[in-house]
């Protein structure tokens, strides 16, 4: 008779990667514009693919009912968070695409931010790249949510927090779950 409810398959246990040490990470820095946004995203590569975990804090807040702030979220192809007065990230680029698809199916697309009273916290799986891949690129934070339907990048407004995605080589960095 089977022990457990999950049969003969070994039951997937994703988040004891976390215990672990992320492949990379991005710092994210606001504009000039939203200079309080700061915060991390890390990046865990499992053979299911990589678990993204942003911690992020300084966002614009909101408080009224119904009016949550919604964050757009990106992997974008550029490699630099330099920019000019129109467009203060405008070295990343658009989003990370190396298949050719529309959006939302380009591999850099993301579950959007939610904001907590200038707070949100992420952790979600993603198959459409690996750590290697997305490393040296950079995580695009927007002032609005976006949409996933609106070609190319979802109507999700102006960048207004950048981070370049950079493989952790450092032991003794910090890690999401210290010890
Ligand atoms: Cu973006
Ligand atoms: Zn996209």
């Amino acid at each position: 008779m089977e022990r457990s409810s999950f049969g003969g398959n070994s039951p997937v246990y994703l988040l004891s990667v976390l215990y672990g040490k992320p492949q990379a990470a991005a710092h994210i820095t606001g504009s000039d514009s939203y200079p309080e946004i700061s915060g991390t995203v890390w990046f865990y590569q499992t053979n299911k693919g990589v678990i993204v975990c942003a911690e992020i804090s300084g966002l614009p807040r909101s408080k009224a009912p119904c009016q949550e702030h919604i964050f757009g979220f990106h992997i974008h192809t550029g490699s630099s968070c330099e920019g000019d007065m129109a467009d203060p990230f405008a070295e990343a680029m658009s989003h990370y695409d190396p298949h050719g698809c529309e959006h939302p199916h380009h591999a850099g697309d993301l579950p959007p931010l939610f904001g907590n009273d200038g707070l949100a916290l992420s952790l979600f799986l993603t198959d459409r790249f690996s750590v290697d891949e997305v490393e040296g690129r950079t995580v695009i934070i927007h002032d609005h949510p976006d949409d996933f339907t609106t070609q190319p990048s979802g109507n999700s407004g102006t960048k207004i927090a950048c981070g370049v995605i950079e493989r952790i080589t450092d032991s003794c960095q910090q890690y999401v779950f210290p010890n």
